[in-house]
């Protein structure tokens, strides 16, 4: 029986007592049967048997499901964006890069929304650089202990462990993240580095949309994105493509060749992100689990019922409609990686992440395969999840790394390696 109070509350957030999140399940013998809709079949049933097709047909019908189901479209509208060096350091890194911070304004009010980017640069490359390109949860300075990095001032996520007190960084955040991005290394190996706050774009909590980028690109009249628009999510990816923008125009980093990387809701964004926007190079998901790399319909660890309750901002409100209904879904996550096809894509996985699946991200990057094959790439060299640590370094890549929910140098070096044979 549910009380009054939680039934009212189930309304208030969307929710039906159909619909309400169940306990989630860890036990593989417990994962339902499911059968995956197929990315080489049109939604009226054709079969998807040339590249041309896949390419003028079938691409476009998926890009769209997954707008109008999942994440949302995203406004065509372009913003006259304009960039600003706001900082320069030659001697970063003990001379071995150039760190800059640069500005995006979004509009000719630069008190508005904008985003900062921080940028790694390696000095010893000449000509224009690779670079891997990642969102950030709590601030570019918390990338790295160099103090000269400006402090994020914005909003975000509690968490008293990364120095972030009533919803603001501290002078404790600085380097707080800083075993996630191993900046050196990257830079060692030849390529740049740029990172930007996720809450420059849209802040993460739910608040209707108010703040963030959304309404920049509101209707005269619109108060909200409508139900199958853009969530956080959307807005997020769509700021990694402004920073693409910006690397188009600056002779530093080669824009032809940046791998758009990110961690776990981040990693969802990286590939919403490779989705839409095929300048990426490659595309890498860290531990991105539900609504990422791992497939709905398996219901294993986080749903999509779980994740619209807990994050009711970071897909479209169409989206709520799969609570507890993943196999009405039109697609599933493998067709998702597919639409990075032919580029190379990286999926990445912890054994003790249970919560994002990984048995599920690792079925998602090999539902992809059947389309990578259509484009003439090896897709993914193999048929069975690899053991710990054994990484598969296809066109499709895989790894399933020992630990929990995080990204350590191990998984660094492992896109580093995926980097150097198919982005160099
Ligand atoms: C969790 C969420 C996951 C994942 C994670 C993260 O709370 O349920 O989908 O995104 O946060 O971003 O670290």
């Amino acid at each position: 029986m549910i009380s009054p109070r939680a039934a009212l509350l189930m309304i208030l957030s969307g929710a039906c007592a159909h619909a309400a999140p169940q306990e989630a399940n860890y036990d593989e013998s417990k994962v339902p049967e499911y059968t995956l809709p197929d990315p080489l079949v049109t939604v009226d049933g054709s079969h998807v048997t040339t590249p041309e097709m896949w390419r003028e047909r079938r691409r476009p019908e998926v890009l769209r499901l997954f707008e109008e189901h999942v994440y949302g479209r995203t406004p065509d509208r372009t913003l006259d964006v304009t960039f600003e060096e706001m900082s320069r350091d030659e001697a970063a890194l003990g001379g071995k890069a150039t760190r800059t911070e640069v500005t995006a304004y979004f509009t000719a009010d630069t008190s508005g929304p904008r985003m900062s980017m921080l940028i790694f640069r390696p000095n010893d490359v000449e000509g224009a650089a690779p670079a891997f390109l990642g969102l950030n949860f709590s601030g570019n300075h918390t990338v790295t202990d160099d103090e000269a990095v400006a402090m994020n001032t914005g909003w975000m996520r509690p968490a008293s462990a990364a120095g972030v007190v009533d919803n603001r960084a501290t002078e404790e955040s600085r380097g707080k993240s800083a075993s996630r991005w191993a900046v050196e290394t990257i830079v060692d190996r030849g390529y740049a580095l740029a990172t930007i706050y996720c809450g420059d774009l849209d802040p993460d909590y739910d608040d209707g949309f108010e703040n963030g980028v959304h309404p920049l690109f509101y209707e005269p009249g619109q108060t909200a994105p409508a139900a199958g628009e853009w969530g956080t999510i959307g807005a997020w990816s769509w700021g990694l493509s402004r920073a693409l923008d910006y690397f188009e125009q600056d002779d530093a980093i080669d824009a032809t060749r940046v791998a758009v990387m990110g961690h776990s809701r981040l990693g969802k964004t990286s590939l919403w992100a490779g989705a839409q926007d095929e300048r990426f190079a490659l595309v890498i998901s860290n531990d991105s689990g539900c609504g990422g790399a791992a497939l709905a319909r398996r219901r294993f660890g986080e749903t999509v019922g779980r994740i619209n309750t807990s994050f009711p901002h970071w897909f479209c409100r169409n989206h709520r409609h799969y609570n507890n209904a993943e196999d009405d879904l039109p697609v599933d996550q493998h067709m998702l990686i597919a639409l990075m096809a032919p580029r190379p894509v990286y999926v990445a996985s912890a054994a003790e992440d249970q919560w994002a699946d990984p048995r599920g991200e690792f079925l998602g990057a090999l539902g992809a395969d059947s389309v990578y094959r259509l484009l003439g790439t090896d897709g993914m060299d193999a048929d069975e999840m690899p053991d710990v640590e054994q990484p598969v370094t296809s066109r499709i890549g895989y790894h399933v790394r020992a630990g929990g929910h995080d990204v350590t140098d191990y998984d660094w070096e492992r896109y580093l390696d995926f980097a150097d044979k198919h982005m160099r």
